[in-house]
């Protein structure tokens, strides 16, 4: 049984999955107006991937005997100068949720909810991943620089994800 303090932190965290999809979403389409496919694409499938986390905190809350409980959600930024900039935000962005998952699992264990806390394991190794993904992404963006045969092997390689 949650205590309605882990539920209020987990719908919100839910919330929070669902924005970053949104999020993610807003930035693919920014990026569909420039000619690169590949970080469009890239960013689709990363809008995909933070509905499934913001799934997997539906199914556990139900599990548990919890409500799903969604909130309003604000709109997303919409407008960027270059991809660059939007991978940095993206960073920016995943900074937040680390801090946010981080959170969760803190008032886990303050709350001796040991379920919870086996539970956020996952987003933790996953925050690590996500985040360690994108510095990648925008070492490579930073190399490159001004080429634009560069930003063109960049695109295609993020266009490989699957
Ligand atoms: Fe759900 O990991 Fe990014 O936000």
């Amino acid at each position: 049984m949650l205590s309605q303090k882990i539920a209020d932190a987990l719908n919100k965290q839910l919330n929070d999955e669902l924005f970053s999809s949104y999020l993610y979403l807003s930035m693919a389409a920014y990026l569909e107006t420039t000619p690169f496919e590949g970080f469009a694409h890239w960013m689709k499938l990363q809008s995909k991937e933070e509905y499934e986390h913001g799934m997997k905190f539906y199914s556990y809350i139900s599990e548990v005997g919890g409500k799903v409980k969604l909130n309003a959600m604000e709109a997303p930024k919409s407008d960027w100068t270059d991809p660059q900039q939007v991978f940095e935000a993206a960073l920016e962005h995943e900074y937040k949720i680390t801090n946010s998952i981080n959170n969760l699992v803190g008032l886990a264990v303050e709350e001796k909810d040991y379920a919870t806390n086996l539970f956020l394991n996952y987003f933790v190794k996953e925050q690590v991943e996500e985040v360690a993904s994108v510095i990648k992404i925008i070492e490579k963006f930073k190399m490159i620089g001004e080429s634009k045969n560069g930003l063109f092997w960049l695109d295609k390689e993020l266009k490989k994800r699957a």
